[in-house]
This record gives structure tokens, C-alpha cells and sequence, in this order.
């Protein structure tokens, strides 16, 4: 490995053949998982102002009709699931009368004060930011609202953002969410959601906003939290589709920037373990659930490999006979730019190839099909050929 200037260590032995490759990239995605650590979000409001709603709108899976809802206080459930590194925290109590409502905004108080007594040991904790739901055809924002968002931005220090929900009627919504805004309240964002698509005989309006809020709050997020937030959310495609690029882009520079030293074709099987530190990070960054037969398959159409056993360096040698203009390598060597432009290539066709299986137009079980495998195929070709960026 000290052949190549920067790649650090990543930990990982050749592969050999097809059922080392399969268990190292398991092996990475669990440990990717494990990485993310956990994003913590409080969600609060009225009751019926679709809170639930809106949960189910914007993580994958169903969380609040699925995930298990556990009572950490009176007034506040913690709802999670495991395999997505998220805990939201569900409240209610801003409807109720005055006495219990302060006992409310209390709750939610010590819950952050708690975390943070915690230390900086368990940031996997800390609560890192708070939407504030309010319903569009309300018409209403009441004074108690108004404290509640102005002592947790003040004395808690989170970013708070601001939901209007039920935005049925777009105009209107914007009208609200305007007469909002002048109260110059501490939020970080403000944003009119619609979280399920409404209907009735003479109105239907699609769902829109959760992708603006989810793109919203990230950019408020802690750098930690961020990783495990986009992977839990699936309302916009494109904040996994930056993340991934970012990926791609700090694998190239790590490990075939300034210092690297061109290497030998007979040692490119050092290249492989470097893309499946990548691929599991893009994997986790979509919050797919890679089986061994998927791994196999993808390794087939993406990599060229078949059969029980093969070597990294046929792999690479396969893979750069696609990119226009390396084609004959023969006994050469591989440089910097060369390694860059093949990882990009695999990486942007992965990022396709996960956007596909997340959006459903591949379905895990298509995979063994020649024609998916064929398209893979072609993406591959066609990423090869646009070589970096
Ligand atoms: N069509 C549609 N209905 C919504 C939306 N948000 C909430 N609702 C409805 O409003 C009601 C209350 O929503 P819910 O999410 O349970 O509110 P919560 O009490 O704040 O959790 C339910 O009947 C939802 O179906 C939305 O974005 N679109
Ligand atoms: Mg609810």
C-alpha cells in the first residue's frame, strides 16, 4: 500500500475471489452504518396539524405509523426504527390549557438541557434541530406559539425551523407563511409544506415543499448529523445525489491526488478495496439494504466479475479498457489521473444505479436480468467516458 502516496489505511486485505469481495463490502456497509450515528429532531405543535403526517412524507418508511413510539415524557414520544438513524421526538401539549401547556414546553426544555449535560461523548444525542408545525388554513398563530419558538431558540440554542402545514392552497399559504414573518422570530427557516397529495371532487393538489424543508434544515445541521439525516430522509433525491458526489469526490482526492505514485498495472488490486470504502458510504447515503445476491449481481453487470474467482487487477484492467483513450495499458502503469477517472466512473454509475433501485425503477429482484445488467453496463461506459467531474 505505501505505493500509493495518500490512500491512508483502508483497512482491508486483497480480494481474491467473488465471496471476499461480497463480505468486505458487507462488512463496510455495516460499518458505515454504524458510522452515521443518529440525527435527533423534535417535532412540535398542535395536535391534528399533521405532525404524523408529515413524519410519514419525509423519512423513509412510515415512521409514525411504524416505528415504535415510546413515551419519554408526558407530553413527548420518542419514535425510532432501527436501521434508520434517526429519533424523532413527537410533542404534544401546545393546544392544551395554560398550566399544563408551560408544563409542555418544559418537557421539551429539560429533554435538550439533558442531552447536552451528557457531554460531548454522546453528540449521537444531542438534539440537533426542532420544526415548529403550524397549520396553514389556521389562520392563526397564537402568542403562546410565538414564546414557545422564541425560548427554545433563545435559551436551548437549536435551529428551529418553521413548517406551515395542510398547504392546500398555495397562495394562501404564502400569504400566511408572509404575515408569519414579520414577527422576526429566531427561526433558521420557514417553509409551506403539503405533505400528502388532497383530493375531493373539485380540488386535487400534489404533495410539495418536503424536499425545500429537508434541504433547509441540513444546511442548518451539524456536519455530524448530516450524514445520518440524509440517509433517513427521502424527500430529496438530489441532497443524496450532492452527498454521494461529495463522496466521490474526497475518495479521489484522498487516495489519488498530489503524491500519489503511479502504479504498476500488477499492483491495481490495490485500487478495489479503495471503491468499496465508496460504495458502502454511497450505500449508506440511500439507506439501501444490500443483500450478498445483490452485491453479486451489481459486482457482475459493474465490475465485470463472474464466476468464483478473480483478481483485482483483471477487474481494474477490464474496467480501463472502457475509458476512451487508456484502452491498451498493457504492461504501463496506472497514474493519479487515471485511477481518478475510473473511481469516478464507477462512482457516478453506482449513484445512478442506487437512485434507480430508491426510486423503484430497478427492483432488487431485476437485477439478475441480462437487460438490467446491460444498462448498467452502458452507464458504466458512458461514465467512463466522461472521465473526472
Ligand atoms: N391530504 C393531506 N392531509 C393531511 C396532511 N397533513 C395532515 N393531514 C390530515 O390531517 C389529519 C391530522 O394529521 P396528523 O398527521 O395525524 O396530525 P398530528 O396530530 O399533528 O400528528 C389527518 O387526518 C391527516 O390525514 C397533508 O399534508 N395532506
Ligand atoms: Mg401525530
Amino acid at each position: 500500500m505505501e505505493r500509493i502516496g495518500n490512500t491512508g489505511n483502508t483497512g482491508m486485505n486483497d480480494c481474491t475471489n467473488i465471496l471476499d469481495f461480497i463480505n468486505k463490502v458487507m462488512e463496510e456497509c455495516k460499518k458505515e452504518m454504524k458510522n452515521l450515528g443518529h440525527v435527533n429532531l423534535i417535532i412540535a405543535g398542535k395536535t391534528g396539524v399533521g405532525k404524523s403526517t408529515l413524519i410519514n412524507g419525509v423519512f423513509r418508511e412510515k415512521l409514525a405509523e411504524t416505528g415504535m413510539g415510546e413515551p419519554v415524557t408526558r407530553y413527548c414520544q420518542r419514535i425510532e426504527k432501527s436501521g434508520v438513524p434517526i429519533r424523532i421526538y413527537d410533542t404534544v401539549g401546545l393546544e392544551l390549557d395554560k398550566e399544563r401547556q408551560e408544563k409542555a414546553i418544559e418537557d421539551i426544555r429539560n429533554l435538550i438541557q439533558e442531552k447536552i449535560d451528557l457531554g460531548p461523548d454522546h453528540a449521537d444525542e444531542f438534539i440537533h434541530c426542532l420544526w415548529y408545525c403550524i397549520q396553514a388554513d389556521s389562520d392563526r398563530f397564537e402568542e403562546t406559539e410565538r414564546n414557545f419558538i422564541k425560548t427554545i431558540a433563545s435559551e436551548c440554542d437549536i435551529p428551529v425551523i418553521l413548517v406551515i402545514t395542510k398547504a392546500y392552497l398555495k397562495k394562501h399559504a404564502r400569504e400566511f407563511m408572509e404575515d408569519i414573518m414579520k414577527y422576526n422570530l429566531p427561526v433558521k427557516g420557514i417553509c409551506c409544506v403539503l405533505a400528502q397529495a388532497y383530493e375531493d371532487e373539485d380540488f386535487a393538489v400534489k404533495e410539495y415543499g418536503l424536499g425545500e424543508l429537508v434541504e433547509k434544515t441540513v444546511d442548518v445541521m451539524p456536519e455530524s448529523a448530516r450524514r445520518a439525516f440524509t440517509n433517513s430522509q427521502k424527500a430529496s433525491l438530489k441532497l443524496k445525489y450532492d452527498e454521494s458526489i461529495k463522496i466521490i469526490k474526497q475518495t479521489v482526492s484522498l487516495a489519488f491526488g498530489a503524491g500519489y505514485n503511479p502504479l504498476p498495472m500488477s499492483d491495481a488490486i490495490v485500487l478495489i478495496p479503495i471503491q468499496i470504502s465508496m460504495f458502502a458510504r454511497i450505500t449508506s447515503v440511500y439507506g439501501i439494504n444490500m443483500t450478498k445476491a445483490m452485491i453479486s449481481s451489481i459486482a457482475s453487470s459493474l465490475l465485470g466479475i463472474a464466476g468464483a474467482t478473480f483478481l483485482g487487477r483483471t477487474i481494474v484492467a477490464n474496467i480501463l479498457k472502457l475509458i476512451p483513450g487508456i484502452g491498451t495499458i498493457g504492461g504501463g502503469t496506472i497514474s493519479g489521473a487515471t485511477a481518478a477517472a475510473l473511481t469516478w466512473g464507477l462512482g457516478r454509475t453506482y449513484i445512478k444505479l442506487m437512485e434507480k433501485l430508491f426510486m423503484g425503477d430497478i427492483k432488487i429482484e431485476d437485477l439478475e436480468n441480462e437487460s438490467v445488467k446491460e444498462e448498467i453496463r452502458n452507464l458504466l461506459k458512458e461514465n467512463l467516458a466522461k472521465k473526472g467531474e
